[in-house]
């Protein structure tokens, strides 16, 4: 199994809790006990970069319940992000970490799922890197299961090349209608198939008609939402989505997604709040999506 996963000790949890200061940034999103939040975020080389502010990173993330993660440089950051969110919520996070980094060239990125222990349990049976046999990715999307309340299922996160073109993102949004079905074909059991990530490419482009040919499949952000930042700070690109099967997941979906245009809280005293966020956080924002949880989940 090509996934890693992370207990820390009890004695480093509670000296974690002891440490903590509390954050002076409120949580800008609460979520009750009958749904949880699932969020994608492309967090702008996570790990490289002295501009970026880990701080602000993890209070945009404390929102969420569980956080797909797209572009992670590094574990040590990520580990590091983990803790604030243990001390800045007071609830233990983990991660699941892809058991390598993905890329063709010298550039490379981990994916990871960020999640608070006390509403979700990462199910450890399966999951993985997408075995990307004659090297149709050039960052091979990754997979996971959870379950969160009576809700289980699985995500697959996505980060695509790029090209000018688009014939690239085109190309691997078609393969992800392959990815998407092998998946939910694991466990004849389990059809909650989460796919999230940035794809460089609205729901609403072409390359999109492979997927949507896969029964009740819906993208839960509308294509021309925007979720990047341009150099200049404004919203720029609808690159992020999460695609579920109605079928199946409507029944935990609980009719609330959105992008998360946080930076204009906080950085409500900058000139350009956009800008500050492209700089100290991330290019893109979340996107997320609430599910109820406490419901019988029967697939
Ligand atoms: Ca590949
Ligand atoms: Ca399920
Ligand atoms: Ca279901």
């Amino acid at each position: 199994m090509n996934v890693k996963f992370n207990i820390i000790s009890v004695v480093s949890v509670l000296s974690l809790f002891l440490l903590g200061s509390a954050s002076d940034e409120l949580l800008h999103q609460e979520t009750s006990g009958h749904t949880i939040t699932i969020a994608s975020f492309n967090t702008l080389r996570l790990g490289r970069g002295a501009h970026k502010d880990l701080g602000k990173v993890a209070t945009v993330l404390s929102a969420y319940d569980v956080i797909a993660l797209q572009e992670v440089m590094s574990e040590d950051t990520l580990r590091k992000v983990r803790d604030m969110l243990t001390r800045t919520t007071h609830v233990l996070w983990e991660y699941v970490i892809s058991a390598r980094s993905l890329g063709r060239t010298t550039y490379k990125e981990y994916y990871a799922i960020l999640f608070r222990t006390d509403r979700t349990m990462y199910t450890d049976t399966s999951g993985g890197i997408w075995d990307d046999e004659g090297d149709h990715f050039e960052r091979e999307p990754f997979y996971a299961t959870f379950k969160s309340g009576n809700f289980d299922y699985t995500i697959i996160v996505m980060h695509s090349d790029f090209d000018n073109s688009k014939k690239v993102m085109r190309k691997e949004a078609r393969l992800l209608t392959k990815v998407f079905q092998r998946v939910a074909k694991r466990d004849s059991l389990e059809h909650d198939i989460i796919l999230m990530g940035d794809f460089n490419l609205s729901a609403d482009d072409e390359g999109w008609d492979s997927l949507k040919t896969i029964p009740t499949i819906r993208h839960l952000i509308p294509g021309r939402t925007q979720t990047t930042l341009s150099t200049s700070g404004g919203l720029s690109k609808a690159y992020d989505n999460i695609w579920i099967r109605n079928q199946f997941t409507n029944h935990e979906y609980a009719d609330t997604a959105n992008a998360d245009y946080y930076y204009h809280s906080m950085f409500s005293r900058s000139s350009n709040p956009g800008l500050e966020a492209r700089k100290k956080v991330s290019d893109h924002v979340p996107v997320w999506a609430k599910f109820r949880v406490d419901q019988p989940d029967d697939d």
